[in-house]
């Protein structure tokens, strides 16, 4: 694996989603034939389109982590997502990242071609990805979720959301550095969505300096049309996930603005220009002697 980091400073990495699943909330079922196929030319078309939106990173999925989502197995993770990694490492130099919490999963990506594992639950649930991820040089994204995604929202209860959240992420970092991975390759995420509120989830989103600060690693934040932006702009009901992408883009905006080094989202070209006002509405203020 070469040295060159996969989430730099002095840019938002745009990481494109690509669900190979019949049942994510948003894209569920783009690339899966009625008898559960995956339709590998079409999948790995709609990855280089991402990519030729400006996406640096794409994020492949085998198993939805929405709540109540029917759990996966290992062997049909793998079906689902190495093939195509395999293919979209042979058709184009982006780098790839495997959505799993599971080792085998994890493994086969990386021989796939993968160099990211994107672990929503910070190695709650196999705390042995940490090894592989520093014996494999993969770069690491902890991900902040209390509990499993099947019941992760029946009462996600915080006395302090920012402190707790910062806290458990801090014991995924330490867990990640012990088992030799080195901050180079650490990246984290406060799990917007995951066993949270509405109300944690704008209290994490309007905290994403502090929790930067507080860890000192690279933030990623995933926001992108997820039911509570629903709920904030349905007028009284959930606006479906197709209706939640100018909210996505406010919420992105506000976490840019504030130092989020990555964006973990399905429409990579808004979010590329999202990324650019927000970076430079930054960059004036820091300019201006406002806060870093
Ligand atoms: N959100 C989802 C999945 N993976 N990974 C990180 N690091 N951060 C996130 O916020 C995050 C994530 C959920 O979104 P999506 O993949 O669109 O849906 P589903 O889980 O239903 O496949």
């Amino acid at each position: 694996m070469d040295d060159e980091r996969c989430f730099p400073e002095g840019r938002v990495t745009l990481v494109g989603i690509l669900n190979l699943t019949p049942d994510s909330f948003s894209d569920g079922g783009r690339f899966v034939s009625p008898e559960g196929a995956i339709e590998r030319t079409a999948a790995v078309e709609a990855g280089l389109a991402l990519v030729r939106e400006g996406a640096h990173v794409l994020d492949v999925g085998g198993e939805s982590t929405r709540p109540g989502a029917e759990p996966v197995s290992e062997a049909e993770e793998i079906r689902r997502t190495a093939p195509v990694l395999e293919a979209l490492a042979k058709a184009s130099e982006v780098r790839l990242s495997v959505d799993t919490r599971k080792l085998e999963v994890a493994a086969a990506a990386l021989d796939a071609g993968a160099s990211i594992l994107n672990d929503v639950s910070g190695l709650r649930h196999d705390p042995r990805l940490a090894e592989l991820a520093a014996d494999r040089g993969a770069t690491l994204i902890l991900g902040h979720l209390r509990g499993e995604p099947a019941t992760m929202q029946d009462a996600p209860a915080f006395e302090d959301v920012v402190a707790e959240v910062t806290a458990e992420l801090g014991e995924s970092v330490a867990r990640a550095r012990a088992a030799g991975v080195a901050d180079e390759r650490l990246v984290v995420d406060p799990g917007i969505g995951f066993g949270k509120t509405c109300a944690h989830n704008l209290s994490l989103l309007t905290s994403i300096s502090r929790i930067r600060g507080a860890l000192g690693l690279p933030v990623l934040v995933g926001t992108s049309r997820k039911s509570f932006l629903g709920r904030l702009v349905g007028d009284g009901v959930i606006a479906p996930p197709h209706a939640r992408d100018a909210a996505t883009q406010a919420a992105d905006a506000i976490a840019v603005f504030q130092g989020a080094d990555a964006l973990r989202v399905h429409d990579v070209a808004a979010a590329g220009r999202t990324a650019a006002v927000a970076s430079a509405l930054r960059r004036a203020r820091r300019a201006g002697g406002g806060a870093p």
